[in-house]
């Protein structure tokens, strides 16, 4: 499928979806959120890591596209806030590994595409924030919740809020993002930690995957039985057998997602 607000590029084992639309900062129209709905639908198989980044050097997103949301009906609305969602159930869903590389404004609609990412890095001129309550509305794509389970929900309320933008120190220090990186060598240092996990056993990844999503909802005892039974329904692939013997015969594990 050919797409017009996005760009693919496919690195060995990474595949990069870059949102691209720089003269409006990246913002979110519907046309966008389906076109990433696609792609995200469309990874292939032996991609093992997906990253999320914005065109240009200003923006990874910032927000949803005000313009379009101009006269939305409260129908459209909903379904605006639907479409955001099930982008971000993709990509929570996805076996792959995705990482947001926020390489500028990540606000609003922004910052909750990239919180339904795995992991979130940073550039050091990013700044993060929901500045919703600015347009008189709230986070419509899942912000008022998976904000308050990555800091807590006393700061998620403050930025939610004020509105206020948070530098990437800050959301590094608030564990919004896992680290920050020097402008020119985000998407490198992206890359690079991409690949590291690209080299892991794929069935393992995806199992610890779903198991911190599902564990989150579950208390704890129910959510360690499930860790058990994952644990154990490994054992049976291909992979479990070869890491346990590649590291024995000291060697580099040969995984196939098998
Ligand atoms: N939408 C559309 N255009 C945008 C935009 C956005 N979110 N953000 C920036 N632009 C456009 C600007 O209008 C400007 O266009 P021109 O004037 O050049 O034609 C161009 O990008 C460059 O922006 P600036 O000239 O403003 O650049 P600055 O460096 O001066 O400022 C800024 C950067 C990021 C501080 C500023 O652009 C800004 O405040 N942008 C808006 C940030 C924002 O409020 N984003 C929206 C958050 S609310 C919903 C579900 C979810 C949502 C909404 C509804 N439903 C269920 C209906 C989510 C809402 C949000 O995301």
């Amino acid at each position: 499928m050919p797409f017009e607000t996005i760009r693919i590029e496919d690195e060995g084992p990474i595949r990069v979806i870059a949102v691209d639309r720089p003269k409006v900062l990246n913002a979110l129209s519907t046309q966008v959120l389906r076109e990433i709905d696609a792609a995200v639908a469309a990874v292939p198989g032996d991609a093992r890591v997906v990253i999320l980044t914005g065109a240009g050097e200003k923006a990874f997103v910032a927000g949803a596209d005000i313009a379009e949301m101009q006269g939305k009906s409260a129908d459209e609305a909903r379904g605006f806030s639907a479409l955001g969602h099930a982008v971000g159930k993709r990509l929570e869903r996805l076996d792959q590994v995705t990482i947001a590389a926020v390489n500028g404004f990540a606000l609003g609609g922004g910052l909750e595409l990239a919180m339904s990412c795995d992991l979130i890095y940073a550039a050091e001129h990013a700044r993060l924030g929901q500045p919703e309550v600015n347009l008189g509305i709230i986070p419509g794509f899942g912000g008022t919740q998976r904000l308050a389970r990555l800091v807590g929900p006393q700061l998620a309320r403050e930025m939610i809020f004020t509105a206020r933008m948070i530098d990437a120190p800050t959301a590094k220090a608030r564990g919004l993002v896992c680290d920050v990186f020097p402008k020119a060598e985000l998407l490198s240092a992206v890359k690079k930690i991409a690949l590291e996990i690209a080299a892991k056993g794929p069935l393992a990844i995806a199992a610890a995957k779903m198991l911190v999503r599902k564990g989150a909802a579950l208390d704890l005892d129910d959510a360690n039985r499930l860790e058990t039974e994952t644990f154990g329904e490994l054992f049976r692939s291909r992979d479990a057998l070869e890491g346990i013997t590649a590291y024995l015969e000291k060697r580099k594990a040969d995984f196939t997602a098998s």
